[in-house]
């Protein structure tokens, strides 16, 4: 007898720098997908709902203040504990479009200075994306963008192509 076994969904990742248009073109292939026929869902991290997003919410929010170490590391439990679930949705056959994941962690942490290798590390065993897509905009179009300057990370500087960008990342699995 010939069962049919279900293909899993496919995990793919959004990247790029605030107000890059990341969010908007995640909502855009899910909606395609879906009028395609292809079963898709949309998350994003940070995912701010869980107690360890909460954290990092009043970090970005200039709330509160965590060493660079501390944020690198809530950030990469944010993903940690997505993982079950993931793996869940994606073996179900529903393809994930995911809005920022490790290459936002390791990027932004290596560019305030840390170690890229030791940023990269906490990362290993975290779900590996079927494709990534990064989008770049110039900082000056960003900084347009409306709510641009409300959280910790958007200041022009720090979202420069040479600074978060050029980060190699791509040796994670
Ligand atoms: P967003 O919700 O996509 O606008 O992201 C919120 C902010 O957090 C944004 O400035 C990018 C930053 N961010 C996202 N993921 C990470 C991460 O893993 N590590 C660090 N340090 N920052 C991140």
């Amino acid at each position: 007898m010939c069962r049919k076994i279900p293909f899993r969904g496919a995990l793919i990742v959004l990247e790029g720098c605030d107000r890059s248009g990341k969010s908007r073109q995640c909502k855009q292939l899910v909606k395609s997908l879906l009028a395609s026929g292809r079963p898709a869902k949309y998350i994003n991290f940070p995912d701010r709902t869980t107690d360890c997003g909460a954290l990092i919410n009043s970090f970005l929010t200039k709330k509160q203040d965590f060493n660079d170490e501390t944020i690198h590391l809530l950030f990469t439990l944010n993903r940690w504990e997505a993982k079950s679930n993931m793996e869940k949705i994606l073996h179900d056959g529903v393809t994930l479009i995911v809005d920022r994941y490790v290459y936002s962690g390791v990027a932004f942490s290596a560019a305030k200075g840390l170690d890229i290798e030791w940023c990269k590390a906490p990362e290993i065993g975290l779900l590996k994306p079927d494709l990534v897509l990064f989008l770049t905009v110039t900082p000056s179009v960003i900084s347009k963008r409306g709510g641009f300057g409300d959280e910790r990370y958007e200041v022009p500087e720090f979202q420069t192509i040479d600074n978060i960008s050029n980060k190699k990342i791509d040796r994670l699995w």
